[in-house]
């Protein structure tokens, strides 16, 4: 077994996202922001210009274009050497990142927010994300509830894997991802995690995103003994541990913000679980 896998660096030029809000808020930060990304081993670069913090209100399509369109265009005059994902569910944004070199929608409604999307990621054949979330931003995190969430994750992802391929996306250019913290409970995501095995059956690569996360402030407040969520700025270790065991699960995508120290753990992770060590030819012999 050899595990190949592709980290997706988070470049929000939001000013209200939950994790990294307003750091990133101008295109010149952004961009030496996102080359550092590069630097550090992503493989792709996933650009937002809309939160999707619980809570968030929804932004204009002019508004979003205005914080996205100058990251993008900045990334093409300075070669960025990624692949360029667009987090968005609005079909204009998705089409102006597209011609300005986006390879990847990212799209949180997995196709459910804007009825031209699907057709518009059909007929551009770029590849796409398509993930789960109960409800929607501004209200997902009142009181969600499942039967079994495992279950109604994997049926939902099906059922717009299914829609997707009905309306002419090819299925080889589909991603899907459970959604860890939209519309989910701690217990809910960390059942995700510990069961995320079962959604390999869907057949396609399996993107996680729980870096910096809520859920991670909660359970190491609890392993602190601490009563309030740790800052994002302890929440590492939590990142960390869970894109390693969402590695032995079998994801193959990891969204994350701190690229460095997730790649080296995936990579450690992975070296132990092949089951052939295969130094790379690109480093030099001793490393
Ligand atoms: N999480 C956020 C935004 N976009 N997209 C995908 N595919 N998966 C995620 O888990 C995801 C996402 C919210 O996190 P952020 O505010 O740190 O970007």
């Amino acid at each position: 077994m050899t595990l190949s896998y592709r980290l997706m660096g988070v470049v929000n030029v939001t000013p209200d996202s939950f994790s990294d809000g307003g750091q990133f808020a101008s295109a010149g930060a952004a961009i030496s922001h996102a080359r550092g990304l590069v630097a550090e081993g992503a493989d792709i670069l996933d650009i937002g210009g809309e939160s999707t913090r619980p809570g968030a209100e929804r932004v204009s399509v002019d508004e979003e274009l205005r914080r996205v369109l100058p990251v993008l265009e900045g990334f093409a005059a300075a070669r960025v050497r990624a692949q360029v994902s667009i987090d968005t569910s609005k079909a204009p944004v998705a089409r102006a990142a597209i011609e300005a070199g986006a390879g990847v929608v990212n799209d949180v409604s997995a196709l459910r927010a804007d009825p031209a999307m699907v057709g518009l990621v059909a007929e551009s054949g770029v590849e796409c994300c398509l993930m789960h979330m109960l409800g929607e931003p501004r209200t997902m995190q009142r009181d969600p509830r499942y039967e079994d969430v495992v279950d109604e994750v994997k049926a939902f992802l099906q059922e717009r894997l299914s829609f997707a391929v009905r309306e002419g996306v090819r299925e080889e250019r589909i991603m899907l991802d459970p959604g860890i913290g939209f519309g989910k409970t701690v217990a809910h995501n960390l059942a995700l995690l510990r069961r995320l095995r079962e959604l390999t059956s869907l057949g396609r690569p399996l993107v996680v995103g729980t870096s910096r996360k809520s859920f991670l402030g909660r359970v190491l407040a609890d392993a602190a003994g601490e009563a309030e969520p740790v800052a994002l700025a302890r929440r590492l270790p939590g990142t960390i541990a869970t894109n390693v065991l969402a590695l032995e699960r079998g994801a193959s995508v990891f969204r994350v913000h701190d690229v460095a120290p997730v790649r080296a753990a995936l990579a450690t992770a992975a070296a132990t679980l092949n089951e052939r060590w295969i130094p790379s030819t690109a480093r030099s012999p001793t490393s």
